[in-house]
C-alpha cells in the first residue's frame, strides 16, 4: 500500500504497459547480520524479457538486504523477508521500492499508528501478510539495461562504478530504506 519512490536519473514520457504474464525465478535464501533475517528473492519478469539481469538482480538484492540486516539490533526474533523484484514498464522510467503492506502498532491519543510491514516482521518475527511478498522493488527494463551498473562483488563494493551509470547496489540499498522505514 505504500507508494514506490524514485531513484537516480530518469527518462520522461514512458508509457506504462501492464504485464499480462509473469515468470518467477530465483528463490535463493541468504542469512547474514546481527538480526536473524533471511531473504527470498523472486523476480517477476514478463516473458523473461530481462533474463540476462536476473542473476545480478538476485545477488544485489540479497547483498543489500544483508547490509541492512547488519544495522538491525541484536536479539530480534527471526524474520523471513520475501522480496519481489518486478521488472515492468514504469511511468517514471526508473524504479522504486516499498513494503507491500503496513502493520498496526498501537493507538496513541486516538490515532492508529502503523509501521512498514517489513519492519514489523523484523521487529516482531511475525509476517504481516503471510506468503505475499513483504517488499516489492520495481525496475523499468530500460533503466535496468541502460542505467544500472552491476557490481561484480556487491558485498565488497570495491570495483569502480561506471561514470555514466548508476550503482545498482546503491539503488537496492536505497529502495530497501523505503521498505523498512522511509516513505515518500
Ligand atoms: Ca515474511
Ligand atoms: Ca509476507
Amino acid at each position: 500500500m505504500n507508494q514506490a519512490t524514485l531513484f537516480g536519473r530518469g527518462r520522461a514520457g514512458r508509457a506504462t504497459v501492464v504485464a499480462a504474464v509473469a515468470v518467477i525465478v530465483g528463490g535463493l535464501v541468504t542469512t547474514r547480520g546481527i538480526a536473524a533475517v533471511t531473504y527470498t528473492v523472486s523476480i517477476v519478469d514478463a516473458g523473461a524479457a530481462s533474463a540476462a539481469y536476473h542473476s545480478a538482480i538476485d545477488v544485489h538484492a540479497r547483498a543489500a538486504g544483508a547490509a541492512w540486516a547488519d544495522r538491525f539490533a541484536g536479539g530480534l526474533p527471526s524474520a523471513a523477508l520475501e522480496i519481489e523484484v518486478l521488472i515492468t514498464e514504469l511511468g517514471n522510467g526508473r524504479g522504486g521500492g516499498s513494503s507491500v503492506t503496513s502493520s498496526f502498532v498501537r493507538n496513541a491519543n486516538g490515532f492508529n499508528v502503523y509501521e512498514q510491514g517489513a519492519a514489523a516482521e523484523v521487529r516482531r518475527g511475525v509476517d504481516p501478510n503471510g506468503a505475499t511478498p513483504d517488499i516489492r522493488i520495481s525496475i523499468d527494463p530500460d533503466y535496468l539495461a541502460d542505467e544500472l551498473w552491476f557490481d561484480p562483488d556487491p558485498a565488497a563494493r570495491i570495483a569502480p562504478v561506471s561514470s555514466s551509470r548508476t550503482d545498482a547496489m546503491s539503488f537496492f540499498l536505497h529502495e530497501f530504506g523505503h521498505a523498512f522505514a522511509f516513505n515518500g
